[in-house]
């Protein structure tokens, strides 16, 4: 499809640059299909004219609030926009229903204080500037009214904004919905609580976000019939264990090790804590400290987040007792033994953290070195104790650090649940989703793998509820229109879950069989995928595959749409590579193993900490025989199964977070950065469904009740609804709706134009029957 507006000499249009993505400037010269422009930048180019499109002159100079208000709508447009108005610090953009939101990295309290609160409180959408309230606050009236569930799924980039944007969201939902000020803890205030004691041991700072999640959360909170918050349910998602034995400068481990080594004194001296610097698990990366943040005073404020959330002071104690022992396992070296092929701790030094850890978890100190040295071996004719070699040792005890820490976080997360509480007779929820973007990196592992698993999914719910739904509803109604395609990732997901025969289904059979490596791993792969169309080989790697995830892809098709709207893969050659993710297969046998080592079971199950042993409840009898492996993948897949279920039994709302650059500085606006967002998070494919639609329907009847009195006469004697709702818009002057089967649909905007015209009306009758009553009286 071509440019909207015929281009010609004098046209002021946006030009292609590889550096500043477009550029603006006027035609000079045509000859043929070249043109030349005269950029604002003073060069000269000569370009084809299809790679041209039209700079709206009349544009306001702040932007417009929702794009689908763009004369021209196309990627330059849409890219001018954000960017004038992010110079005057509006973050928010409307896509019809999808809010856009560009981190400002930096305060802006103004937003979000509670006058602001107050403002958005039942102001009809779209009234008001753009904002994360506007949306949550929709989606309120929506289960107050229609006794249906929400949910508001927030999705960007690593360090784009989402859980601050979830936090807000949150904030406002327990503004709407809270009690008057109670005795006690409420659940608004436990709901908000469980932010910060989640963070300081789900969060820590990594090379994109200084407060990075290392976790996927869903948030469900429900209300009561009266609209008031009940109870609320946290479901978190694969967080990221490695990092707690290893990290990478100038990355930081989880905020809780930090802050822990910042507690008061007597706390330190208690767990014989020291500076950061000297624990291995801390001191892999330079980076200790985050800018602009306190970690003693994040350590009292997490305490007090978990006094809310009703984690009581002997089970906090024993939380930090943990970290703790965390702290000292990971300093416990190991030399070799007397005996080939075995280890000890190395020295004075290791035996004293050795202590410590067996200290703080209260267990056996010779039982724990045993559990990291040792491993007990049964084969069918006896048990035999083999030694572990000096490395061996520090694998099995990273293990012991990330299974305890692992679930030591499962039971924050359950005790928060617990503690909450949850409201069975609700049927009214707003659920909030803040989950991991794509990622592709350098090196791109399992977690890379199940991380960008979910966003395929994501990427399917947001296809099936804005493409398929609009166009079944279309078609079901008979509406003229052009079918806009768009690329399923139906594909994508098969090659990934399908079962049998999936990537995740492959790596657990790999997984159960003791000899496979992951080379014989990844010649499965090649073997059963070699004509599959998301999935490549790489030429120069004998282990490494790739797939070609679904983000980049929508937008290298070439769509058709209405007039008036123009966005096509023309302009789009920018990085699409990079959802060719290429990913290492070398641990994806280990991480994908969930497997508690029988000796480190038995050891904290005996702590004499009942909160350890209760980390470490026994096996039962048949599973611990039956399965000694579970997998991660598997388990992955079966939550987020679980979570598509519930969000498509809800009414969604997106909110895009857009990382504006990768400085994490405020004001700095990196256009392709930036374009290349947009691309992937499906807002260009959006904007095109938004503009080419008709985003309001009602029902003839449901529309005749509402805008009856705006043409009394159409609705004498015996009347059909259908040609009446025509004569209502004919008779308001409107162009552009449709007429379908059951509904009128109509076009953005024009519901606000007839809301207006009937309070007009209201108004007017309401008068005359006052003036009536005076008179009367
Ligand atoms: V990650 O995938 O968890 O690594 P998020 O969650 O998308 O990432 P986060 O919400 O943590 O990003 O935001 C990153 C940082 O941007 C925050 O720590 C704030 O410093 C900054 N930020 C984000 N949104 C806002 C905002 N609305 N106002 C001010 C913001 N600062
Ligand atoms: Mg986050």
């Amino acid at each position: 499809m071509g440019t909207p507006v015929n281009i010609i000499v004098g046209s002021h249009v946006w030009a292609e640059d590889p550096a500043l993505t477009w550029i603006d400037g006027q035609v000079t010269k045509i000859n043929g299909q070249q043109a030349e422009v005269q950029r604002s930048d003073g060069k000269k180019v000569v370009t084809n004219l299809s790679k041209l499109y039209p700079k709206d002159m009349e544009a306001p100079a702040g932007g417009v609030d929702d794009m689908t208000k763009l004369s021209y709508l196309h990627e330059p447009g849409v890219l001018q926009n954000l960017k004038s108005r992010y110079e005057l610090n509006e973050i928010y953009t409307y896509t019809g229903n999808i809010l856009i939101a560009i981190n400002p990295f930096q305060k802006l309290p103004h937003l979000y204080n509670p006058h602001m609160m107050q403002q958005y409180k039942g102001a009809p959408f779209g009234e008001l500037s753009p904002h994360v309230f506007a949306v949550a606050d929709v989606a309120y009236r929506a289960m107050v009214n229609e006794r249906k569930s929400n949910s508001i799924l927030v999705s960007g980039e690593s360090g784009a904004g989402k859980t601050e944007t979830t936090k807000m969201l949150m904030q406002y939902l327990a503004f709407l919905g809270g009690r008057a000020a109670t005795e006690g803890r409420t659940v608004e205030q436990q709901v908000l609580e469980s932010n910060p004691v989640l963070e300081a041991f789900g969060n820590a700072k990594t090379v994109r976000n200084n407060n990075s999640s290392r976790f996927g959360k869903f948030v469900e909170i429900q209300f009561d019939k009266q609209g008031r918050i009940s109870g609320a349910a946290i479901r978190t998602y694969l967080l990221e264990r490695s990092r707690v034995c290893q990290i990478s400068d100038p990355e930081r481990n989880y905020h809780c090790f930090y802050l822990l080594c910042a507690a008061p004194k007597e706390e330190i001296d208690k767990y014989k804590l020291e500076n950061p610097k000297s624990f291995h698990y801390l001191n892999q990366s330079k980076c200790f400290e985050l800018v602009g943040t306190s970690d003693a005073q994040e350590y009292l404020a997490t305490r007090r987040a978990m006094d809310i959330v009703g984690i009581s002071k002997t089970e906090q104690e024993a939380i930090f007792r943990v970290v703790a022992a965390i702290l000292h396992l990971g300093n416990i070296d190991f030399g070799k033994g007397k005996e080939i092929d075995s280890s000890v701790p190395k020295d004075e030094k290791a035996k004293f953290h050795l202590k410590m850890a067996a200290e703080l978890l209260m267990c056996d100190p010779v039982a724990l070195e045993d559990a990291l040295c040792k491993r007990v071996m049964i084969t069918p004719e006896e048990v035999i104790k083999r030694s572990l070699d000096p490395l061996s040792a520090v694998i099995s005890r990273d293990g012991l650090a990330k299974t305890i820490y692992s679930r030591l976080f499962d039971w924050l997360v359950n005790k928060i649940n617990n503690s909450i509480g949850q409201d069975s007779n609700s049927n009214s929820l707003i659920g909030v989703l803040d989950i991991y973007g794509f990622e592709c990196f350098k090196n791109n592992s399992f977690e890379q793998f199940c991380i960008n698993f979910t966003n395929e999914k994501l990427q399917q719910h947001f296809n099936q509820h804005v493409f398929k739904m609009e166009q079944e509803e279309y078609t079901k109604e008979a509406i003229d229109w052009s079918y806009i395609e768009f690329v399923d990732n139906q594909d994508v997901l098969d090659l990934i879950e399908k079962k049998p025969g999936g990537i995740i289904n492959l790596l657990d059979e790999a997984c159960m069989f003791p000899k496979s490596t992951h080379e014989t791993f990844s010649n499965k792969l090649y073997q059963t995928f070699k004509n599959n169309k998301r999935f490549v080989k790489p030429k120069l790697s004998r282990t490494d595959f790739t797939i070609l995830h679904y983000a980049g892809e929508a937008c290298n098709t070439e769509l058709s749409f209405n007039a008036g709207c123009s966005l096509s893969k023309q302009t789009s050659n920018l990085m699409f590579n990079k959802f060719q993710v290429q990913y290492q297969s070398d641990q994806f046998l280990d991480k994908n193993k969930d497997y508690v080592v029988p000796e480190h079971q038995d050891l904290l199950g005996a702590s004499k900490c009942s909160f350890v042993a209760g980390l470490f409840p026994p096996i039962p009898e048949e599973t611990s025989k039956s399965s000694k492996f579970s997998s991660i993948g598997s388990r992955f897949k079966l939550q987020l199964q679980q979570l598509m279920e519930t969000l498509n039994a809800m009414e969604p709302h997106y909110i895009r977070c857009v990382k504006p650059n990768n400085l994490l500085k405020p004001s700095v606006f990196e256009n392709a950065n930036i374009m290349q967002q947009l691309r992937c998070g499906g807002v260009l494919e959006a904007i095109r469904i938004s503009c080419a639609g008709y985003p309001t329907r009602r029902p003839f009847f449901e529309f005749i009740n509402r805008f009856g009195l705006l043409a009394p006469n159409v609705l004498d004697g015996n009347y059909d609804e259908k040609v009446a709702c025509t004569k209502i818009l004919e008779k308001k002057g409107l162009k552009g709706f449709q007429i379908g089967k059951t509904k009128v649909f109509l076009r953005a905007g024009q519901m606000a134009e007839l809301d207006a015209r009937r309070t007009e009306v209201l108004t007017t009758a309401a008068k005359t029957l006052q003036r009536r009553i005076r008179t009367h009286t």
